[in-house]
């Protein structure tokens, strides 16, 4: 029934009315568009491969919410069974006989991990893994890499990635001293770097935290060595090495970047896929470690939705379909991806360096090998935001930053790959016509 009121719904009138509601008109930083420009889109549907936004428009999404729907959006078996899940309750802060089958999932697929505690966002995985680290090894300093982004915990944002990177902050107020000064940031993929820090500092860090392949700074693998080199220095000095898997866990292969690599880590932290797109994370380790936690240890950490029936049951059918059809796609979907970025910029003339850590992707507007921030920052950024324009006018939607990964999905087909096709000349165009 009409209520006689015209409903506001444009993206540009639903920005506005956000924007006095909301810092900056979103809940997230990277989405409002800062380092781009224009009106962010808000979407109102997502089916398969494709997004639809407020102003009828339709994308192909080469976002997939920031990894977890690998599937594509609206996968009918993950619908199912939220649908099923939820009208048997949609919490009830006791034990679930799901919870226990996800844990199961997970500690099958990551051979280092016997024990998994779920939460609810990675930022949460990561500030419980710290706080266990701390706990387990009675340290207080945390190891980081410069361009790594473990959510938004108080320790680990300076020299972040993602949105701290986006946004051009060095670090961000509302982080004390104590915090600021417990965090050692060192450059990605230097171990010499790693080394001289435990020199100096060895018997006070608790822990290295590291991407298992960094994709928020763009997509830059580990170089041959770095990781096994972080697990052979933590475990010299009585370090935990915690391994950050929330994107490309379950996303990379079945059992994430360690499927990938094997090198070890002594915590991890999981999220986006095996959410299935709702919010669930975890975090685990081994069970000797992960027994620190309360009730069994003094180290405290709760949640009243953590392992939330609906959420569990998303993430559960998202992994129980992930087969290894939905990898191989996935992997295809990556290099068709980047090789149509290749046969753009290059036609174009514009200096680019596609990079992948694993099914992760990112254009680099740079002719150099991007391996730590210092690098990416260096790369031509300000051709992005012309390129990304030129892309979303032709019904491409592409991550809003020149320092996000770009995420395919298995849904992805022959069709939407003829969009991206016909729209990538054009963005190749306006990357080689932007001007600093
Ligand atoms: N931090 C996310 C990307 N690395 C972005 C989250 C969002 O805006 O949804």
């Amino acid at each position: 029934m009409s209520t006689g009121v015209e409903q506001v719904k444009t993206s540009a009138q639903l920005f506005e009315r956000a924007s006095a509601l909301i810092p900056g008109g979103v809940n997230s930083p990277v989405r409002a568009f800062h380092s781009v420009g224009g009106t962010p889109r808000f979407m109102v549907k997502g089916e398969g491969t494709y997004l639809w936004d407020a102003d009828g428009n339709r994308y192909v999404d080469l976002v997939s919410s920031w990894g977890p729907m690998i599937l594509g959006h609206a996968h009918p078996k993950v619908v199912e069974a939220v649908r099923e899940a939820a009208i048997n309750g949609l919490s009830f802060g006791t034990p679930t006989a799901g919870e226990v089958e996800l844990a199961e999932e997970i500690v099958n697929r990551v051979r280092p991990v016997e024990q998994v505690r779920l939460v609810n966002s990675g930022t949460e995985a990561t500030m419980s893994a710290i706080r266990l680290a701390r706990g387990y090894t009675g340290r207080s300093k945390i190891i980081k890499f410069a361009g790594c982004y473990h959510g938004h915990v108080d320790a680990l944002l300076a020299e972040a990635g993602s949105g701290v990177a986006t946004l051009g902050l060095p670090t961000t107020p509302g982080v004390t001293g104590a915090q600021a000064n417990d965090t050692i940031v060192l450059p990605y993929n230097d171990v010499d770097a790693v080394r001289a820090a435990f020199e100096k500092h060895g018997d006070t860090i608790a822990a290295v935290i590291t991407e298992a392949a960094a994709g928020n700074m763009g997509a830059i693998a580990p170089i041959n060595g770095f990781n096994e080199g972080l697990r052979s220095l933590t475990a010299q000095y009585g370090a935990l090495l915690i391994i950050d898997e929330v994107m490309t866990g379950f996303r990379v292969s079945s059992s994430g970047w360690f499927g990938l690599e094997g090198v070890a880590g002594d915590l991890y932290t999981f999220g986006k896929v095996m959410s299935g797109g709702l919010p669930a994370a975890a975090f685990g380790g081994s069970t000797e470690i992960m027994s620190r936690l309360a009730p069994q240890g003094p180290v405290y950490q709760a949640g009243t939705l953590s392992g939330n029936p609906v959420a569990v049951a998303a993430g559960l059918t998202t992994l129980q379909n992930a087969d290894a059809a939905v990898y191989e796609k996935l992997d295809a979907n990556a290099h068709r991806l980047g090789g149509l970025f290749t046969d753009a910029l290059t036609e174009k003339s514009v200096p680019h360096r596609v990079q992948y850590a694993g099914n992760l992707v990112s254009v680099f507007f740079t002719e150099d090998l991007v391996t730590n921030y210092d690098a990416a920052k260096k790369a031509d950024t300000w051709r992005f935001p012309a390129f990304f324009h030129a892309l979303l006018q032709r019904g491409v939607y592409a991550p809003p930053s020149a320092f996000e990964a770009w995420f395919v999905n298995a849904a992805l087909d022959d069709e939407a790959f003829n969009v991206i096709a016909d729209a990538l000349p054009h963005a190749a165009a306006a990357a080689a016509e932007a001007v600093k």
